[in-house]
């Protein structure tokens, strides 16, 4: 009997419209972030301030994933920039189809900057591509200093390494340059941010860096 492997279907499917997504993007000349972490570990936080720094001269469009509510989208809705979320039911991931779905009535070129937070999970979002240019994956300070070697395989999936609330280190036997260390030792050529949201240490050099990928996807954005 001929076995059929779905698991390989599904991925397929998905492939093809993150392809397109891909190219929607680049035809728009949209940058596309996609932030993976644990849950609670700092992404809409992150997003704020990543859109009170950015949202004067650059126009943002946010999709917050979750499986219920849609108090993420509510928090960065207040700083005056689109979001809308999309609830997952019992799926632990987003998907492309869902992305596309959530764009059909916006243009990807009305934005400059697309955010999207995915579900919160170490290990599901790794295997769906969303059609984004990086993702972010982040590690806060107390979830476990080994967590890049416990989940390999989003480590290796993502570009860049966020070790987020920073802030906390005198109060946990957490060291971030062990986190640092242990995404290295998986991907050695990741670019690493050390951040806190609520002291703002280490936000410039997010936001400088992330200007600097803006305006290699768009040189001149327009002005919102
Ligand atoms: N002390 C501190 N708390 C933070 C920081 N970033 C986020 N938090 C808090 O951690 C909790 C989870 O953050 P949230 O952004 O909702 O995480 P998400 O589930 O990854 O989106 C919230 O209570 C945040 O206010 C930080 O840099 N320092
Ligand atoms: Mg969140």
């Amino acid at each position: 009997m001929k076995k059929v492997d779905l698991r390989q279907k599904v991925l397929s499917e998905n492939e093809k419209i993150a392809i397109a997504n891909r190219e929607r993007f680049a035809e728009a000349g949209t940058f596309v972030l996609n932030l993976v972490s644990s849950p609670g570990s700092g992404k809409t936080r992150l997003i704020e301030e990543t859109v009170k720094a950015l949202k004067d001269d650059y126009r943002i469009f946010v999709v917050t994933g979750d499986l219920m509510t849609e108090n993420d989208a509510e928090r960065i809705g207040r700083h005056g920039v689109e979001a809308v979320q999309i609830s997952t039911g019992e799926a632990c991931h987003l998907d492309a189809r869902m992305v596309d779905e959530k764009l059909l009535k916006r243009k990807a070129s009305a934005y400059d900057l697309i955010v999207i937070e995915n579900v919160g999970n170490l290990v599901c979002p790794a295997s769906f591509d969303l059609g984004e240019d990086l993702k972010v994956l982040l590690v806060a300070v107390g979830e476990g200093d080994d967590k890049p070697v416990k989940y390999p395989p989003m480590v290796r999936a993502s570009e860049v390494l966020v070790i987020t609330k920073t802030d906390l280190m005198p109060y946990t036997d957490s060291d971030p340059d062990v986190i640092e260390e242990n995404a290295l030792r998986i991907k050695p050529d990741m670019t690493v941010f050390k951040t806190s949201s609520k002291t703002g240490e280490g936000l410039e050099q997010w936001i400088d860096w992330l200007r600097s990928q803006l305006t290699a996807k768009k040189p001149k954005p327009h002005k919102p």
